[in-house]
């Protein structure tokens, strides 16, 4: 199984996520896309990728908002497939336009 790390590490790593206040450790970040298309083009990739790799990722969209959060459900924390799946986010948005 994989090991929690310390949020604080994983936060300084990632600039665009903040820690998602809840009863156990996890990140979050809110992206905004230009539309509705965009989003869950975004969205298509990411569940490709979570499905790849048994990792997927707690979110909600409306329209061209999309909520994203990560942990790691059996280490009860924030692992390296949360900073892995995190920064496949970062990169698969940039590529996507996000807008915010
Ligand atoms: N996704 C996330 N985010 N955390 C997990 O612990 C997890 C998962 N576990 N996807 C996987 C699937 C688990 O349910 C299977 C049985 O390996």
């Amino acid at each position: 199984m994989a090991e929690r790390l310390e949020l604080n590490e994983v936060l300084e790593a990632l600039p665009l996520w903040r820690s998602h206040p809840g009863d156990r450790p996890a990140i979050e970040r809110k992206l905004v896309f230009a539309d509705f298309n965009a989003a869950f083009g975004f969205m298509t990739r990411v569940a490709l990728r979570a499905d790849k790799v048994d990792h997927h990722p707690e979110w909600f969209n409306v329209y061209n908002r999309v909520e994203v959060v990560l942990t790691t459900h059996d280490a009860g924390g924030v692992t390296e497939r949360d900073l892995d799946m995190a920064r496949f986010i970062d990169e698969t948005a940039a590529a996507t336009g996000v807008k915010a």
